[in-house]
């Protein structure tokens, strides 16, 4: 049994009357797709900062959301090296061509760079910044994982075999525009959504998706 088994993930509630916008979804992503249990706990924006504080007293580095507790008490946080950590431990999710290893925490890279772009966008009182970060920034990000994709057959970033960076990129896409593309325009990013809705082991994650979405809109009208 995975160490990971019945962990806690927390993450902030709501964030943009969404549950899945913000960077708490990769690691959901991954749990759901490998099986392995968890508790995903949504905090609030007031109970953060003496959260925050607690870890720090207790000497944790890295206290930021996404954050992971195992069964057995053990703190990880920060999304992409945590993905990359449950992956080695998983022996799953990680390419095995240390060139495609290589380009797999590159377009992690990436992935984080257009989060950042999302997360200032979201957060700007600029009346425009979002209208601009999804016509500009989306567009070029869209046509460079449109290529990235192209670079090989099949479905997925490094071809049949899913990586975590394909856990990244659809939580992007989801999370700017709820998942949907231009298939004209972008035909591998399309064929990409599809493979990703398609799989059967995230199935649950999709159908629990779906839910929260209507308990959130329930609870704008209440
Ligand atoms: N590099 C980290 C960044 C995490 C991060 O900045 N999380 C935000 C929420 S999306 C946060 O915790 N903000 C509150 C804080 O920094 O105290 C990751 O990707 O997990």
């Amino acid at each position: 049994m995975s160490e990971f088994e019945g962990s806690k993930i927390y993450y902030f509630k709501n964030v943009g009357n969404n549950p899945i916008k913000g960077r708490g979804d990769p690691l959901r992503l991954l749990f759901n797709d490998a099986g392995i249990s968890f508790e995903y706990i949504r905090i609030t924006f007031a109970e953060w900062p003496e959260m925050k504080q607690k870890l720090i007293q207790d000497g944790h580095r890295m206290p930021t959301l996404p954050y992971l507790l195992t069964k057995s008490g053990k703190f990880y946080g920060t999304t992409v090296p945590l993905l990359r950590y449950i992956s080695k431990k998983l022996n799953k999710y990680i390419p095995k061509d240390s060139e495609d290893e290589y380009l797999a925490d590159a377009y992690a890279d990436i992935y984080l760079d257009w989060m950042s772009k999302w997360v200032e966008a979201f957060l700007s009182k600029k009346p425009d910044a979002m209208s601009n970060y999804e016509n500009e920034y989306c567009a070029s990000q869209h046509a460079n994982w449109n290529s990235i994709l192209g670079d090989k057959q099949g479905p997925f970033i490094f071809g049949d075999e899913i990586s975590y960076t394909d856990f990244l990129l659809y939580h992007q896409l989801n999370n700017d525009f709820g998942a949907k593309v231009n298939a004209e325009k972008y035909p591998r990013i399309a064929e990409f959504v599809k493979a990703i809705q398609n799989r059967p082991s995230l199935q649950k994650h999709f159908e629990i998706e779906k839910k929260e979405f209507s308990e959130i809109q329930n609870e704008k009208v209440q």
